[in-house]
């Protein structure tokens, strides 16, 4: 029998489908999941984040082990078990002497700088394979990006429409449009009808996780329980199926919208699942399309999602390998100040941002509006240092992998990567918060009051934010119409914007 290889799974890559698999001979080779305190603690995770991926991993072992592959699975309590990804390679070795190691390439460049020192440390051939998983490839997206003054999403996405043939008729749109995004800024009311999230009760393999994750990292971020994520493909197929039946529809339209008691309004839920690998994005747009020309979504939802999956996602992702390593240090701004305590209690009395973070740690979840424009717009407005803000956002969401977040965070939301993916900053003041939710009508401050004691903090922090800038801004197109505002203000107003933000910026802890 010919030598036996090494089938490396990380907790992010749990397909049948991954690149490493299809390379492998079942008769043969092993397949390796382990759970590693190295991935759980690089940054201190969210609980419901680990308790996730572990499940998900120890349910999908048992799936391979039931189609037939020899696995070895190391579970972070197991003696033996080194804590990290390179000690477990290296004690499989030992163990099993495998002629090679494949592994299909990891989604964040810390894990591949050092599988990239593996054939040396484990003294053997190491094959890092393509991602399958997604549409574009790094290589085809920097032959796309070669030589391109921008790097504008819009365009990208619709190179993956063309390549996908999703909602294309022939060469063109369906419908004649690229976009329909027009049609998605309605804000949301509390008297429609909220679809409720698929919630599953944890099995026995779940409930071990869970007290392991009790026992072991009770000092991380966020609630463990109530814990209801899907941890197999067949229940994310549940989740994909729901969000189908009764979310799609309005997803387009309620896009954007914010209400302090529905968390999760017409969104998917589904990026935890995509990005360990439980749904495959191609087999979710697909089942999306069907649904607009089967009659059931309308155009603008089946198009503004397809556009996050094949648009967004994809081109986020690309952008992250594109511009790492560096990316993750870059501070256009220059800001220094350190992530207000707030951000681990949502203990503030701003009323947006309480009830993102208090649903960030109940659900290990906020979708992408809280993200970009309560607890991004804030750190942006306030001048936080954006390494820290990558940090938490990386440790707090269960969809979080630096290939998909970093991007999202640094670049989208903080401008410090100085506009590579956006034309100008995800700066607003309350008034874009008042217009998209119902957060300010529970407010201890009041959105309608500019500056001084009880006026929204966002209102002052938005001109300051500009200000304090503006060498670095007023020459932007987009935003020149603001500074022009700002120049007309009457001197007094300008300093008692300036002052109310000095003042509430000096006693944020
Ligand atoms: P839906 O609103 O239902 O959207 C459908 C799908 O589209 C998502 O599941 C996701 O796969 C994809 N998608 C939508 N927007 C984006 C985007 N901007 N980039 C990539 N994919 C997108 N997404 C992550 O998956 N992981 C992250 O760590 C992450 N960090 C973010 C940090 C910030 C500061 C911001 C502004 C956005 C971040 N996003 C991240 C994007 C987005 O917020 C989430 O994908 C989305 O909220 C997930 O919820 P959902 O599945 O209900 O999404
Ligand atoms: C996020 C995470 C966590 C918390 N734990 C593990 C783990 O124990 N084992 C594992 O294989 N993967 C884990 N992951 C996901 C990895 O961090 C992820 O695979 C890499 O960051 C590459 O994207
Ligand atoms: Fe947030 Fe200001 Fe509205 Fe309060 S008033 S919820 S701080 S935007």
């Amino acid at each position: 029998m010919a030598e036996s290889n090494l089938i490396l799974i990380l907790g992010d890559q749990l397909s049948l489908e991954i690149s490493s698999l299809k390379a492998a001979d079942k008769a043969r080779d092993r397949v390796l999941l382990v759970e590693v305190m190295e991935e759980a603690t690089y940054v201190r995770h969210h609980k419901k984040k680990i308790a996730f991926l572990f499940s998900a991993m120890r349910h999908f072992a048992a799936e391979l082990e039931e189609a037939g592959w020899q696995v070895d699975y190391v579970r972070i309590d197991a003696e033996e078990n080194s804590g990290s990804f390179t000690g477990e390679a290296e004690r499989f070795v030992e163990r099993q002497d495998p002629a090679k190691v494949i592994v299909t390439e990891p989604g964040e460049w810390r894990v591949l700088e050092a599988m990239k020192a593996w054939p040396d440390k484990l003294g053997r051939p190491v094959d890092i394979l393509t991602d399958g998983r997604f549409i574009c490839c790094r290589a085809e997206f920097e032959t796309w990006a070669d030589g391109r003054k921008q790097l504008r999403m819009e365009y990208f996405y619709r190179e993956m429409r063309r390549k996908t043939g999703l909602l294309m008729a022939g060469d063109e749109p369906e419908g004649g449009k690229w976009n329909y995004d027009a049609e998605n800024r309605k804000p949301a009311s509390s008297d429609l009808f909220m679809p409720k999230p698929l919630r599953f009760e944890p099995d026995e393999i779940t409930r071990e996780v869970l007290a392991t994750v009790e026992g072991r990292f009770s000092d991380h971020f966020g609630d463990l329980e109530p814990f209801c994520f899907a941890v197999t493909r067949k229940q994310a197929e549940k989740v994909l199926a729901h969000f189908i039946e009764v979310g799609l529809a309005r997803f387009g339209d309620y896009q954007d919208a914010m209400l302090t008691d529905e968390p999760f309004l017409y969104h998917s839920l589904l990026s935890f699942y995509l990005n360990a690998g439980l749904l495959d994005p191609l087999h979710v747009c697909r089942k999306v399309e069907k649904s607009y020309l089967d009659g059931e979504a309308p155009l603008n939802a089946a198009e503004g999602f397809i556009r996050q999956i094949i648009g967004w996602r994809e081109y986020v992702r690309g952008i992250y390998w594109l511009k790492m390593p560096g990316y993750e240090r870059e501070n256009f701004f220059e800001n220094t100040r350190n992530l207000p305590e707030f951000y681990w209690t949502g203990d503030t009395g701003m009323a947006c941002l309480r009830a993102a973070i208090g649903q960030t740690r109940k659900e290990a979840y906020a979708h992408h509006i809280q993200r970009l424009m309560v607890t991004g717009n804030f750190a942006l407005l306030a001048g936080i240092d954006p390494h820290q803000v990558h940090e938490w956002y990386l440790a707090v969401y269960a969809d979080a992998y630096e290939w998909v977040e970093l991007p999202n965070t640094l670049g989208m939301s903080q401008f410090a990567d100085g506009g590579l993916l956006g034309s100008k900053p995800y700066a607003a003041s309350g008034n874009y918060i008042n217009k998209m939710s119902d957060y300010c009508q529970t407010c201890r401050y009041d959105v309608k009051r500019k500056t001084g004691e009880g006026a929204c903090p966002f209102n002052a922090l938005y001109w300051d934010f500009l200000v304090r800038n503006r060498e670095k801004l007023q020459d932007n197109p987009r935003l020149r119409q603001v500074y022009s505002t700002w120049q007309k203000m009457k001197p007094d107003k300008r300093r008692e914007y300036l002052d109310s933000a000095g003042h509430f910026l000096k006693s944020l802890k």
